[in-house]
């Protein structure tokens, strides 16, 4: 990854321009909506997640990389953490403190969830309780929920949502380097590696399998709810059609975005094709079997510029009250330093667009959607910005 320096923002409204990476046929201009990016905080250390709790509509928790969840109220980020735990996360380039997830009855039972590789490397899915007071986590309340090795400190996912189900939903990538995919865990089903799971925790402690979950005979794992992902860094379900959009990170040449709508059984048993297919690339040309895979909604080829960084961000779909004309649209971006949108529609992306927000030169390392609807752009130079009307 590629520290980047500070963007220089403007205001401007989406025009259907290339950028300084990737290729992007068929992106069309937005019409009369602009939007820009009103800076939230700056200085932060590598954030890489924003969420707040359900109904939560003053706080926003940011998750910094390197283990802290720092606060930011009513505009202003404090200075004590929620949450600090530097001293038990891994530091690789892609380890860390990679997730948060407020657990939907958090304003009845202070739940909340963190996702982080330990100082091992392993992943832990870890449940904590909020103190007597609310701007801080306990940390003696710690509960380990699920841990699982990783073979390698590149592709550990890191992502955790509750879904609309109520249960929670766990990124994992294949875990395996830059090999390509050596041990094959993209299309094994007797680990927990390259999918994406679905657990309920609910319960007094650890977790239980959901009913209807697709993997049920042994040794395939009944975590699983879909599989055949590299590394799905960053998905999420669309708060009014529940539909699951997922961004997964591709190796040599191509990003792409996956989108599992409700009406579909939302992903439930599908394999997303890694790594028999990168994108719809066969990996191993003339040799690909696709029967029975699901292809991307959307993918994107790495371009000329620092094509090694380039990463795609799987965002949201906008859902908030302050620019109607947005909702419905999905956001995501690219590592790279740009963010895009389309709208999912028959099966299709459509009125892809390009939003030139940032100085291409800015890593966008996540989006973040706050109580409301509204959503936020993360930068690994330290920056949280609100998307708004321009
Ligand atoms: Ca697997
Ligand atoms: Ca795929």
């Amino acid at each position: 990854m590629k520290i980047s320096k500070a963007a220089k923002l403007l205001g401007i409204a989406a025009v259907a321009a290339s950028s300084a990476c990737g290729r992007h046929g068929g992106v069309t201009n937005p019409g009369p909506v602009r939007l820009a990016l009103r800076t939230v905080a700056t200085g932060m250390s590598f954030p890489l997640f924003l969420t707040a709790p359900p109904g939560d509509f003053r706080r926003l928790f940011v998750v910094e990389k390197g283990g802290f969840i720092r606060i930011i109220e009513d505009g202003a980020l404090r200075s004590r953490p929620f949450l600090d735990l530097s001293g038990s996360v891994s530091r690789g380039v892609e380890q860390g403190l990679l997730g948060l997830a407020f657990d939907p009855g958090y304003s009845r039972n202070g739940r909340f969830y963190v996702s982080y590789t330990d100082l091992a490397g392993t992943s832990q899915i870890v449940r904590y309780r909020v103190s007597a007071n609310p701007d801080a986590g306990d940390p003696a309340s710690a509960e380990p929920i699920l841990s699982v090795d990783q073979p390698d400190p590149l592709h550990n996912g890191g992502m955790i949502v509750f879904g609309p189900d109520g249960y929670l939903y766990v990124g994992l990538g294949d875990g395996d380097g830059e090999t390509a995919d050596a041990l094959n865990n993209g299309q094994d089903l007797t680990d927990l590696l390259g999918s994406i799971l679905r657990i309920d925790v609910s319960g007094a402690g650890g977790y239980t399998i959901p009913a209807g979950n697709p993997f049920t005979t042994p040794p395939a794992r009944p975590e699983l709810w879909n599989y055949g992902l590299r590394n799905p860094w960053r998905f999420s379900f669309d708060r009014a059609t529940g539909d699951l959009y997922i961004g997964d990170v591709g190796r040599a040449s191509r990003e792409e975005i996956d989108v599992a709508p409700t009406a579909q059984g939302r992903g439930k048993g599908a394999n997303y094709g890694w790594k028999i297919l990168e994108g719809t690339r066969c990996t191993d040309a003339g040799h690909c079997d696709t029967t029975g895979l699901t292809p991307p909604v959307l993918e994107y080829e790495h371009g000329t510029w620092n094509p090694v960084s380039c990463c795609v961000i799987g965002g949201y779909v906008y859902r908030g009250s302050a620019i109607p004309a947005l909702r419905g649209t999905y956001f995501y971006g690219d590592l790279c330093g740009w963010v895009r949108s389309f709208v999912f529609s028959g099966g299709q992306a459509t009125s892809r667009t390009d939003w030139h927000f940032l100085d291409p030169r800015e890593s966008v390392t996540s989006f973040g959607e706050d109580a409301r609807g509204e959503l936020y752009v993360l930068t690994m130079s330290g920056s949280v910005f609100r998307i708004v009307s321009g």
